[in-house]
This record gives C-alpha cells, structure tokens and sequence, in this order.
C-alpha cells in the first residue's frame, strides 16, 4: 500500500529510510531524535557534525549505521508559535524536501514520524493532517511506500466532532441491524427486488460473486449452462467502471492507495480473489455509490454488514459522499479496525 499509517518504533523499521524530526544544529536532542541517535550509535553523529546544520523547513541524509535501514533523513520541522508564522508552509515543505532526498537516492520505501507534532508543539491533528495531504499529493506522481508511523495512539486523532458523528452512525446502526427482519435484511443486500425467487439461506451475504445471478437466474438444464451464465467479475466490473469514469489505470490505482502490481495482478485475472478492503479502496477510489458498491462487494464475494464497524464506517463516508480514502482511513485507525488498500 503506498501510505500505509501504522504504529511502531521508526528505530525498528526495516525500510530504506528513516526520517528523524531533527533541530536545525542536526546534533541530535530528545523525542524521536534521541530515539534514533541512541539505536543509530556514535556514528551517525559524526557524519551529521560535517553538514552543518540544516534551515527549518529543510532536510539533510546520512548513512544509517546500527539502525536496521540504510538512510536517515534528518528534517527540521517548524516549532508551533500559533499558526500564523508560516508553520504550516515550512512543514510541508520539511515533508517534500524529504521525499524528494529518498526520490534521489532510489528509496523505495520510507518511513516518517509525525514531525513537528512533539516537543514542537504542533497541533496533532494538523501536523496528521498536512503529513497526509502532502505525502498523498506526492504518490500521485511517485513509486514509493510511505509509512507514517505513529508512536502513541493519542498522535492519532480525528477531530472530536467527526469522532462523535461516527460513533452515533456505529450505535445507530447496529440497532437497526438488532430490529431489522431477515427479509428486511436480505431486501437491503438485493435493493430493488421486491420478491426474492428462491429460498436463500442466513449465509447468502457470504456467497460466491455470482450468487446474486444464481439466485434470479431461470433454472440451467446443466453445469456447463449454469457456468456460462456466470456474471461479470469483479476484474471485469473494475476495468468497466474505470472506462466508463474516463480516467487512467494509474489515477484509478493511486486514488485507491492501492500499489501497481496488485492493480497488474487484478488487470490480468479475471477471476481475482480480492480482499474486502481492497473491493472497498476500488469503491471509494471511483467514487461509486452505495448501490454500486454493494455490486462490486457482491461480485467478490463480500457484503456490507451492519454487525461490524469496519464496514459501518465506510458506509458512513460513502453516504455523505466523502470519497477521501485518508479521511475514512484516519476514522478507521481511530475506531482500531483494519485500513483500506491493499
Ligand atoms: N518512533 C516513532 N515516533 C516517535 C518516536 C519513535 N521512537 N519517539 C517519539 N515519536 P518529537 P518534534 C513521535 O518531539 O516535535 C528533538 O529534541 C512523537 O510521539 O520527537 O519535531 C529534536 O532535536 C511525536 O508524535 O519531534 C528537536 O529539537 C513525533 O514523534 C525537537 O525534538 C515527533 O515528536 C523536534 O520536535
């Protein structure tokens, strides 16, 4: 996945680079900075006594010594003074003159702390905000796979109101899923159908992609007809729904946060096996409403089930419209369920 928002150590990540959240002397000092000159040894503070020193706003890359990856790029975040001195514009730029470092020196992957967001004082939610924003502007043109690792959860938060709209639309739910009947249940996994044709058992949302057809289908006379009035696949609908959205494979697989190769995979198989959350960054990434993603669900498999968050929240996001696959991934990581992607 190219942004991937985990919570970790950065001083034991295996990846190419490592950013430090440094001061402009490059001499090391507390937080995360004392975190990896400690892990990293004396080495790494010899090679930054030859830089000397580095502009707010900016970065500077030196070897790695002890630690388990090859670089670490050291940038100097803005101290927060209330907002209005530049410290947003400086801590984008920390972020984009970091990434454009890893870019030179070939670092397929790269992993950052929320600068700025420590002893600097900026505010949590947007130092999260601005790293999200920039890092995603940044993968739209780039191969790379950013982790933004989050040391504690409290450096993780979506703001209290969005918090608070969630957990309402979560009790909600789950008590219209507590009232609902079973035909009331199954109307909701096949909307427009008045009558359902044939007796379909409590598991019919966990069925093959072509249980929908199968269900409606006339009777087949045998295997081989029944087989060749198999649906769409899911491959198959993807490929259609990007056509028909007029935009490139790369807009589609980048806007789902979803890497290349996984798209390749997809592309070349009809009959791929994804993943739920994957379905649901395809549905998100093409902005499909809540009936046509419940299709694409269907035909991997899948369904949007009102007994569990993870797809209450999502539901939540795609009924409003909100297609911004990081803003529903912030939400996800707050509620602690899996993230969309790969
Ligand atoms: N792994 C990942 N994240 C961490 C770790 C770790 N091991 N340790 C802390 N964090 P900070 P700043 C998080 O204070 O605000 C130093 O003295 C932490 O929870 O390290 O940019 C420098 O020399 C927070 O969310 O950096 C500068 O003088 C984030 O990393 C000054 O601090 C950044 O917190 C820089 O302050």
């Amino acid at each position: 996945m190219p942004l991937e928002i985990i919570r970790n150590d950065i001083t034991k990540m295996k990846v190419d680079a490592i950013v430090n959240a440094a001061n402009h002397t490059l001499l090391g000092g507390g937080g995360v900075d004392g975190a990896i000159h400690h892990a990293a040894g004396p080495g790494l503070l010899a090679e930054c006594r030859t830089l000397g020193g580095c502009e707010t706003g900016s970065a500077k890359i030196t070897g790695a010594y002890r630690l388990p990856c090859k670089y670490v790029i050291h940038a100097v975040g803005p101290r927060w003074r209330g907002g209005s001195h530049g410290e947003r514009e400086k801590l984008i730029s920390c972020y984009r003159t970091s990434l454009a470092l890893a870019r030179e020196n070939k670092c397929g992957t790269v992993a950052f702390p929320l600068i700025s967001s420590g002893i600097y004082g900026y505010p949590k939610d947007q130092a999260l905000k601005v790293a999200i924003d920039t890092i995603s502007d940044f993968l739209f043109e780039n191969e790379m796979t950013v982790y933004l690792v989050i040391f504690d959860k409290a450096a993780y938060q979506i703001s209290e109101k969005l918090f608070k709209d969630i957990a309402e639309y979560i009790d909600d739910n789950y008590a219209d899923e507590h009232t609902d009947s079973r035909r009331e249940r199954l109307r909701s996994l096949f909307p427009g159908e008045d009558e359902i044709s044939c007796p379909i058992t409590e598991s019919a949302e966990m069925l093959a992609p072509a249980a929908k057809a199968i269900v409606k289908a006339p009777a087949a006379s045998s295997l081989d007809e029944a087989i060749s009035m198999i649906d769409e696949s899911f491959s198959e609908m993807l490929l259609r729904k990007i056509d028909e959205r007029g935009i490139t494979d790369a807009q589609c697989y980048k806007k789902a946060n979803i890497d290349r190769k996984l798209f390749s995979k997809i592309r070349s198989d009809k009959f791929y096996k994804p993943s739920k959350p994957t379905v649901l960054a395809f549905a998100i990434a093409l902005e499909l409403p809540l009936s046509e993603t419940r299709e694409m669900l269907m035909k991997a498999g899948f369904a949007l089930s009102h007994s569990n968050k993870f797809d209450i929240i999502v539901e939540y996001f795609i009924s409003r419209g909100n297609y911004n696959i990081f803003e529903i991934n912030e939400a996800l990581f707050a509620f602690d369920q899996s993230l969309l992607g790969a």
